[in-house]
């Protein structure tokens, strides 16, 4: 009878080390592979945010609660953690049959493709990144399987009970021969993966991005826009100037980590309930007819004096004909976009097709590429739409669609539909200010999207109305300073303003909050005149 000779077992902790070297360099290579392709096909980022999408609001309630802001760094760390320990299994697996191992790495590569099909606007090309990190973790998992399964094999021939034993001494020098291949064979996936992992970090990091955005220079569109008039702003008594500063502008989202695209790598779908479905690149978009456009964008979470307001020149095309080309069916009710992030938004097909409101795929914001946070390379801009449900940044899918969709801030409670509201606020005196007694000079910003700011009136301690001067208009769609001179004795006093819109509406009285549709009631300010 023929001597069978028992399987040789790799040890457990190399077993393990082998599985997590494996692991690695799968998702290494896979984020490498995805900075050159579809950032967001990256197998770690994207298994990270399915998590995210599929985990119950509770949990992610408490996540914030429980790491605030960095709830998404400690996600990262215990999926890394998670997945750490499945690898360690994955080895463990493998040393009975390596191809126990090579099974689980398969189901792995299943769940990672299907992970990243479950990002939206990822398209075709974003299977490589998984597909390639399956491959190597394979690859990897082969390899370092036979190298240690060989090692094994000729230290068990070597043992002391072992046939070829020879000598003391060459046992020893085998010994020591195959552990330094193990080592030199784990240290050269472990060293590939961290190259490659560094690399696609780099390459997906702000650098190219910053390249791509700096080599578009200076944004002009084919129709300017009118000059802004002299006397648009107060800002000498105290107003914002009338455009703000791309540094300064407001800025509002779910990103934690700013998606980074490149201009090249850019596209938009248009699809959904239309004729022809449209696909266009950063060059088709620039090549359309491009105008410009003083535009106040203000956020639904911005409570009754608050900051989140902000005015640019935007440009880009009109979405109205980006819409028209695509043939748009009657039975749309809604465009449905998405970031190259998952964010959502629902904007409704009327305010985008309406000849009068210049909806813009917007590139340029006061004639420079639109800034990383503000949505580079392009973007959504509604005038007189709530941001959080009609100015998408990072926009990459456009779809026709009913109202049954749900968009992101939607499914948590916020309005289907949500205008901005008539408001104005109060920027000087500020709260709890000390001011000379005289004359006091109380100046501020009102607005009243795409039906324009009518009048601004102002009260102290609850006297009489008096209408405050108003700054030049430019359009109704942006904000428009005010400003009154009072003349008020020494003591503590209470300024409060309301605005009236075009529509004769004035602002509400009634204080509500900004969930759901927006926050309404009169900012009021106390200071002291001595
Ligand atoms: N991709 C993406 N787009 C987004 C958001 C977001 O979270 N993600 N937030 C929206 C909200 S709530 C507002 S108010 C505006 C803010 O735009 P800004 O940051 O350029 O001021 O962007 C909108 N677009
Ligand atoms: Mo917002």
């Amino acid at each position: 009878m023929a001597h069978v000779p028992e399987p040789v077992r790799i040890g457990k902790g190399v077993a393990a080390l082998i599985g997590l070297l494996s692991m690695a360099a799968a998702l290494a290579v896979g984020h490498l592979v995805a900075a050159l392709t579809v950032p967001a096909s990256s197998p770690y980022l994207a298994v990270g945010n399915t998590a995210i999408d599929l985990a119950p609001q509770p949990l992610k309630s408490l996540a914030i609660d429980l790491f605030g802001t960095a709830d998404k760094l400690a996600l990262l760390i215990g999926m890394a953690v998670v997945l750490a320990l499945l690898a360690a299994g994955v080895g463990l697996g493998s040393r009975t049959s390596v191809r126990v191992g090579g099974l689980l790495v398969a189901v792995f590569g299943v769940l990672g493709v299907l992970a990243v099909l479950a990002r939206p606007a990822v398209g075709g090309d974003g299977l490589w990144a998984p597909v390639v990190a399956f491959l190597v973790g394979l690859g990897v998992l082969l390899f370092l399987h036979r190298t240690a399964t060989t090692v094994a094999t000729e230290r068990a021939a070597l043992s002391p009970s072992g046939e070829n034993a020879t000598t003391a001494e060459t046992r020893a020098g085998r010994g020591t021969h195959g552990r330094r291949r193990v080592l030199v064979s784990t240290l050269s996936v472990a060293t590939g993966s961290a190259v490659a992992a560094l690399t696609g970090q780099k390459l997906s990091s702000g650098e190219q991005v910053e390249r791509s955005r700096a080599a578009l220079g200076g944004i002009t569109p084919d129709t300017r826009a009118a000059p802004i008039p002299p006397g648009s702003d107060f800002a000498k008594s105290g107003t914002p100037t009338f455009i703000t500063p791309n540094s300064e502008f407001y800025r509002v989202d779910t990103a934690l980590r700013v998606p980074r695209i490149t201009a090249e790598q850019w596209r938009l779908r248009i699809h959904g309930m239309v004729e022809r479905e449209l696909d266009l690149s950063f060059a088709d978009l620039r090549a359309r007819n491009t105008v410009e456009k003083p535009i106040t964008m203000t956020c639904v979470s911005n409570p009754v004096g608050g900051p989140y307001v902000s005015t640019a020149e935007f440009i880009g095309v009109p979405i109205r004909e980006v819409l028209a080309e695509a043939g748009v069916r009657e039975d749309a009710e809604q465009v449905f976009s998405t970031s190259v992030d998952g964010f959502t938004a629902g904007t409704p097909v009327d305010v985008l097709t309406d000849p009068d409101r210049d909806a813009l795929l917007a590139f340029g914001m006061n004639g420079r590429p639109l800034p990383i946070e503000h949505g580079f390379p392009v973007r959504m801009v509604t005038p007189g739409l709530y941001g959080y449900l009609s100015a998408t940044k990072w926009v990459t899918d456009l779809e026709l669609t009913t109202w049954d969709r749900e968009s992101y801030w939607r499914t948590r409670g916020w309005a289907r539909e949500a205008p901005i509201k008539t408001q104005s606020r109060i920027d000087t005196p500020s709260g709890f200010a000390k001011v000379p007694a005289g004359g006091v000079t109380v100046a501020g910003v009102a607005w009243a999207q795409h039906t324009g700011v009518e009048r601004v009136e102002v009260r102290v301690d609850g006297g009489d109305w008096r209408t405050a001067e108003l700054s030049a208009p430019v359009n109704r769609d942006t904000w428009r300073m005010w400003r009154t001179e009072l003349e008020l004795p020494p003591g503590g006093h209470t300024v409060e303003s309301r605005a009236t819109d075009r529509s004769g509406h004035t602002q509400s009285r009634k204080r509500s909050p900004t969930v759901p549709d927006g926050a309404t009631g009169w900012h009021s300010v106390f200071f002291t005149a001595e």
